[in-house]
């Protein structure tokens, strides 16, 4: 860990909970993905969970439940992996904007138009948390930051339409700061057939000081309560596209296909880690490959 959050940090720190700085929205993501694993009575051997490398991934440890604490933009893909092995799990991912949507975007395209059987819980605090406050995908047009400061130049990736448009069949947006609404999402997302996106807009109170609880709870409103079809992906769209004046909560897009899993004819056998292995001496040579002989 870098010796700015080390300073902003220590003082918390009880190795009971995670080292994020007070106030971090990521406190209102982790109570509220415990309390809906909780909600759904669901044993940890039941489930997996993917960390990115982030202050998200700062929550590692902190799950009761199979975890993997992935490289930097590498946390899907290691969850599909995760999710071929062993269809029986849930498996989830938790990682940041700039994982997720910056080094691990090409990872993230390919995984919703496959509908691969994950569930992506994305802490969008719109810069680079745990590096001490760069420049992230989401950052907008002409935002400074240490790695821009004169602005940033591209337009911000609007993770939203991304996803609906690209294959994604649940889309959802959450609010770190609006927990008991969270916790439905995030049992919406985790009970979804398929691929789900949750972008949980985060404050980062140390290096985002624009995007604030403040600035999101004069904009936020409810999908459900404003006659949203879900279905639709045109209204869908309509919804993602608009300007910030009004930012939109709740289950934004829906609709079920087969996934990825659904459609890879041996696992229709049984999971891959409880089928007889057919040659178990290539096993173990390509084992040896990496135990041996480390490049
Ligand atoms: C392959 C690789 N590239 C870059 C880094 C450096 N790095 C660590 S965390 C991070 C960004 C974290 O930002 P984000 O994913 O948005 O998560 P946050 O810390 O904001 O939660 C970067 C660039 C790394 N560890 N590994
Ligand atoms: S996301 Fe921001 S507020 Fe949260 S722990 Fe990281 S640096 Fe601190």
């Amino acid at each position: 860990m870098c010796e700015t959050h080390n300073m902003i940090q220590t003082n918390l720190y009880d190795s009971k909970s995670p080292t994020w700085c007070p106030g971090c929205g990521d406190y209102g993501i982790w109570a509220s993905l415990r309390t809906s694993l909780n909600q759904l009575g669901w044993g940890a051997e039941k489930y997996a969970v993917v960390y990115g490398v982030g202050c998200s991934g700062n929550m590692t440890d902190f799950i009761k439940c199979h975890g993997f604490h992935s490289l930097h933009g590498r946390a899907v893909p290691n969850a599909e992996g995760i999710k071929l092995a062993n269809h029986e799990l849930t498996v989830i991912c938790e990682v940041g904007d700039g994982d997720c949507y910056g080094e691990g975007g090409n990872h993230l395209l390919h995984a919703m138009r496959g509908n691969a059987d994950i569930k992506v819980l994305v802490h969008d605090n719109r810069v680079y948390g745990l590096t001490t406050g760069q420049t992230a995908p989401t950052s907008p047009s002409g935002f400074k930051s240490k790695s821009t400061p004169q602005g940033v130049i591209e337009l911000p990736v609007n993770p939203l339409s991304f996803a609906i448009t690209q294959g994604a069949s649940f889309v959802a947006q959450g609010f770190a700061g609006d927990t008991i609404y969270l916790i439905k999402l995030i049992t919406e997302a985790l009970s979804h057939k398929g691929f789900a996106l949750l972008n949980i807009l985060q404050p980062c109170v140390s290096f985002n000081k624009f995007y604030g609880y403040a600035y999101y709870k004069e904009r936020i409103y409810r999908l459900e309560e404003d006659n949203h079809n879900p279905e639709s992906k045109e209204e869908a769209l309509k919804r993602v596209m608009q300007d910030e004046t009004r930012i939109p909560l709740g289950i934004i897009y829906k609709k079920e296909r087969p996934t990825y899993q659904d459609q890879v004819g041996v696992l229709a056998k049984g999971t891959l880690v409880k089928q007889p292995m057919n040659n178990p001496k290539e096993f173990t040579s390509l084992l040896n490959i990496f135990t041996e002989n480390p490049l």
